[in-house]
């Protein structure tokens, strides 16, 4: 590690370990470490193979059910076989520390993987849902997975309306969950620091949340091996991935206490 990345990660602290009302916002860069495929990577993001249309929207889901079942049954086995990476686990011990401190920490994360849960975060919001929750896509009755459906060629039918099911998540142009985007926007307006984490800053409403923290006073810090929007109006950047950079953004956040 360079003298010019510790220094960076000592200024991070510094502001970490003074800061009353924490924030953390992830996306897919947290889990790349985890050998979960990130969307918009260069060469391994999943939406330089397949198309965000096709697999990730209503009419994608109208015009091929079977193509959308079989991805996201092939993803929902990829973070069930997947772990917590040291990155995901500093993000746990900083909600510990945080909770000693002042109570609270809230962890918002665009990921639908559960690996957040699985590293010990107690408190987070999932804006684009949970890939191991499964709904109707019409009446939006939760639907309990069975063995068979996971290999089935076509999406189960619900017992009450007939619709499809299919995972409880957001595609691109639905809403995401009311309540749920009210509270990620209350704790990010109500807080000191948000710390960002591996995401690209461009799927909205998501994206807006760091402009929201600063313009309320709050310092951004982006952990990040990319310099990207979110980048450029961050107070600190610290460039490398999570998995190397929040253990040691932890180390020296204990080494200030
Ligand atoms: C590392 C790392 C390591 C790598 N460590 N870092 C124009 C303006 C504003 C909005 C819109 C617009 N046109 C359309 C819209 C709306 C649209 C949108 O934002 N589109 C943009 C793409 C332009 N948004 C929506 O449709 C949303 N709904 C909505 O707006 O409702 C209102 C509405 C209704 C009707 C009409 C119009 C509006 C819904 C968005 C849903 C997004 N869904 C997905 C799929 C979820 C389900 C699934 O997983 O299958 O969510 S898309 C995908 O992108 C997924 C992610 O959560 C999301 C964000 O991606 P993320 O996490 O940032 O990943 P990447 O891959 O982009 O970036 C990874 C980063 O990690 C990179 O920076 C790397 O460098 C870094 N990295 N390794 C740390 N080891
Ligand atoms: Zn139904």
């Amino acid at each position: 590690m360079s003298p010019s990345i510790q220094h960076v990660l000592q200024q991070a602290a510094a502001r970490i370990a003074t800061a009353e009302r924490i924030v953390c916002l992830t996306g897919a860069g947290i889990s790349a470490e985890s050998g979960i495929a990130t969307f918009r990577s260069a060469q391994s993001g999943l939406w330089t193979k397949y198309d965000p249309m096709q697999l990730a929207s209503q009419e994608g889901f109208a015009r091929n059910p079977s193509l959308v079942w079989r991805w996201y049954m092939q993803r929902l086995h990829q973070v069930e076989e997947a772990r917590p990476n040291p990155g995901h686990l500093a993000l746990a011990r900083l909600e510990t520390l945080a909770i000693q401190k002042s109570g609270q920490m809230s962890l918002i994360t665009q990921n639908v993987d559960d690996l957040h849960e699985r590293a010990g975060n107690h408190h987070v919001l999932h804006l684009h849902g949970q890939i191991t929750h499964y709904r109707c896509n019409d009446c939006r009755r939760y639907y309990l997975l069975r063995l068979d459906d996971r290999q089935a060629e076509d999406p189960p039918w619900c017992a009450t309306c007939g619709g499809q099911i299919r995972p409880d998540v957001v595609w691109f142009g639905e809403m995401l969950l009311e309540a749920v985007y009210r509270q990620a926007q209350q704790v990010v307006q109500e807080c000191d620091l948000l710390l960002v984490v591996g995401t690209s800053g461009v799927v909205y409403p998501a994206a807006e949340l760091p402009y929201i923290a600063q313009g309320n006073g709050a310092c951004v810090i982006d952990v990040n091996p990319q310099d990207n929007a979110i980048g450029q109006i961050a107070d600190i950047a610290l460039r490398g991935t999570a998995g190397v950079i929040l253990p040691k953004l932890l180390d020296n956040l204990l080494s200030t206490r």
